[in-house]
């Protein structure tokens, strides 16, 4: 894919230190995951308040068991795509290099990133809401599923109105605070605190690139642009990235 790379790009592309690449579901639209958002969103059959709160989890254990067993239907088939293993590569050409995904797929992980800040936790595994206990089980003797301990068990992902993991919020924070370029790829930008992290990027001084299909809440923040898919774009941003830079000696 051909595409236009301004002098600031380039020039931040040569003399970066360090750099953070931020994900959301449009990172998986071209593996088949579908987005929240978008015109196949999840969101369009179903409302977040019904699906993803604690609160409907208690009221209606079986609809959200539902539809986490028909995500995890179509995730289990899935594979990652050329934006996922173009990520892959990145850390060997910067000294500092963060992936932060808001994302609950394990794409990132599955593509062979070893260091991945999963904002909102992984779709794959399950949590005890008594005993706290993970597991990876897709398939329950009964459902909705019960732990060993008799408790509850439920995805373990973030839902709305709950905490992010601390630890997972802070690197990611202190990464984006701190970073020269900030890129964020295949977010519409919406859901906090998650979207707030290219605005401290931003703050913090960095470079803050977008790989979007179309304009978003974080455009009018971002230096630089790139309309399209990112299953196309961050394989000719890895591209020049190595002509342009050699491969960090301290990384092996
Ligand atoms: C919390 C896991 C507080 C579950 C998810 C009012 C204002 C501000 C904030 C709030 C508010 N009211 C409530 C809040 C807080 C709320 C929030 O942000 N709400 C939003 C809706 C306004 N946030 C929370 O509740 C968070 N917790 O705040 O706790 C708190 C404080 C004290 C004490 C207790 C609690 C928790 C948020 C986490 C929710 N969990 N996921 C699950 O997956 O089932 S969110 C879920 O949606 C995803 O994880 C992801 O984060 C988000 C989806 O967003 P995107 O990834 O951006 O996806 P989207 O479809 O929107 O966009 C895709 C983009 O890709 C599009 O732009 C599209 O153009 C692009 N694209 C598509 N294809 C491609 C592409 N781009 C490139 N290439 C392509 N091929
Ligand atoms: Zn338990």
């Amino acid at each position: 894919m051909d595409i236009a790379f301004s002098d600031r790009f380039l020039n931040m592309l040569k003399t970066a230190r360090s750099v953070v690449v931020s994900t959301g579901a449009g990172v998986s639209a071209e593996s088949g995951v579908p987005t929240f958002r978008g015109a196949d969103g999840l969101w369009k059959k179903f409302r977040p308040e019904e699906l993803a709160t604690f609160e409907a989890f208690q009221a209606n254990p079986q609809i959200v068991w539902e539809w986490y067993q028909y995500r995890r239907e179509i995730i289990h088939k899935i594979k990652p795509n050329p934006g996922h293993y173009a990520i892959v590569r990145m850390p060997e050409y910067f000294e500092s290099f963060d992936l932060i995904t808001q994302n609950v797929d394990g794409l990132h992980r599955a593509a062979g990133s070893l260091d991945v800040i999963e904002l909102h936790g992984n779709i794959m595994r399950n949590k005890c809401v008594a005993c706290g206990g993970l597991s990876d089980d897709l398939e329950f003797a009964q459902f909705p599923p019960i732990c060993k301990c008799g408790g509850r068990l439920r995805p373990d992902v973030v839902w709305f109105g709950e905490m992010l993991p601390a630890d997972a919020l802070e690197r990611a924070e202190k990464a984006s605070a701190s970073c020269d370029i900030f890129f964020s790829v295949g977010t519409s930008g919406v859901v906090q605190p998650a979207a707030g992290l290219a605005y401290m990027a931003r703050r913090g001084g960095a470079f803050v690139v977008e790989i979007n299909l179309e304009p978003t809440e974080l455009t009018y923040i971002s230096d630089e642009h790139f309309g399209g898919k990112s299953g196309e774009i961050l394989p000719a941003i890895l591209e020049k990235i190595k002509s342009v830079r050699s491969r960090s000696l301290t990384k092996s």
